[in-house]
């Protein structure tokens, strides 16, 4: 069949647009268009994380249609259905929880806008319905908490007891930084996570938990496990409230080495904050260019990152972006 009869054949069955229309290239003219699907601004971490992909999408000249869902799933999800019925090139979603996106994933599929996931990963049946995972590797993370530990304490004895301040339930980063470090501790049975509830990746909740943790267990306390330095910085308030030296008397571990953690350890009050790094915008740029210019992308594009004790703090402090 002629192409152009072919052309008018499937334009009668209403195809046509999926089938005509073109892949997005920078060569083209039309900007691209991207629409962010965040999770809130719920730690130090997430709105360096907003700050990065704002910039990034302002240097790259592609139009950022932004949504904070406010720890809400329910918003992110209404905010993915909105960019579809805008027709956005591109949607980029930091997924709160790893479930529940089975359904908006694949209409994002159908309507053929590739999705991006940032910061945090899905668990879904269909894992074509999303192109990328622009992230950590969380368990890497908790295990390199629990190596910290094992190395700081190698010359003590007896039983070290841990209390642990999980991230939002269900989410990427709790599950797995949760995963990493007991999977290190469990060849050291002298470790024991006494206390584990989560404080939501944030200062207010951090400091509640630790004082509930505190009434219940005391001085047992030997170490603070911190999914985010945020809870960790809230739990240092509880601590300190209690009449107790953090850092001295309780070993305090975070993740995401932001500043609020950089300028405690320097003030002698945490001890180490295991690398995060938010600063994912010009990752992501690249990324939403190339998938919708239908290239083919990683499956995991992995951040780069380390490990801050307090003894470097005050010297790294000054190179720190974020
Ligand atoms: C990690 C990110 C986590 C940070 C927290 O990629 O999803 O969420 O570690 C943030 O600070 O709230």
């Amino acid at each position: 069949m002629k192409r152009r009869r072919f052309a008018a054949a499937l334009a009668a069955t209403g195809l046509a647009a999926t089938w005509a229309t073109p892949a997005w290239s920078q060569a083209a003219g039309k900007k691209l268009v991207i629409g962010f699907a965040q999770t809130g601004a719920e730690s130090e971490w997430r709105t360096a994380n907003t700050d990065s992909v704002k910039a990034a999408a302002q240097a790259a000249g592609y139009e950022l249609k932004f949504s904070d869902a406010q720890q809400k799933q329910e918003n992110q999800i209404k905010a993915i259905r909105s960019f579809i019925a805008q027709k956005v090139d591109v949607i980029i979603l930091a997924p709160l929880v790893t479930t529940g996106w089975d359904t908006v994933l694949k209409e994002a599929k159908a309507a053929k806008i590739p999705v991006i996931l940032e910061s945090r990963n899905v668990v879904v049946k269909d894992p074509s319905t999303w192109t990328t995972f622009v992230g950590s590797d969380f368990v890497e993370e908790g295990r390199r908490a629990a190596q910290w530990l094992l190395g700081h304490t190698k010359n003590t004895t007896g039983t070290v007891n841990i209390v642990e301040l999980q991230g939002t339930v269900g989410s990427d980063p709790a599950i797995e930084r949760k995963k990493g470090f007991e999977e290190v501790l469990k060849a050291h049975p002298r470790y024991k996570i006494i206390r584990s509830q989560t404080a939501d990746f944030t200062r207010a909740k951090g400091k509640e938990v630790m004082e509930a943790f505190l009434k219940a267990e005391g001085k047992k306390i030997n170490v603070l496990y911190a999914h985010n330095d945020d809870m960790a910085i809230g739990a240092i308030q509880a601590i300190e409230e209690a009449g107790l030296k953090p850092a001295k008397d309780i070993l305090v571990i975070g993740v995401d080495a932001v500043k609020g953690a950089f300028e405690a350890m320097i003030a002698g009050k945490m001890n180490v904050s295991v690398e995060c790094n938010p600063l994912l915008g010009p990752q992501l740029m690249e990324a939403a260019a190339k998938a919708a210019a239908g290239q083919q992308l990683p499956r995991w594009i992995k951040s780069i990152e380390g490990v801050f004790p307090a003894e470097v703090a005050a010297k790294e402090f000054p190179n720190r972006k974020y």
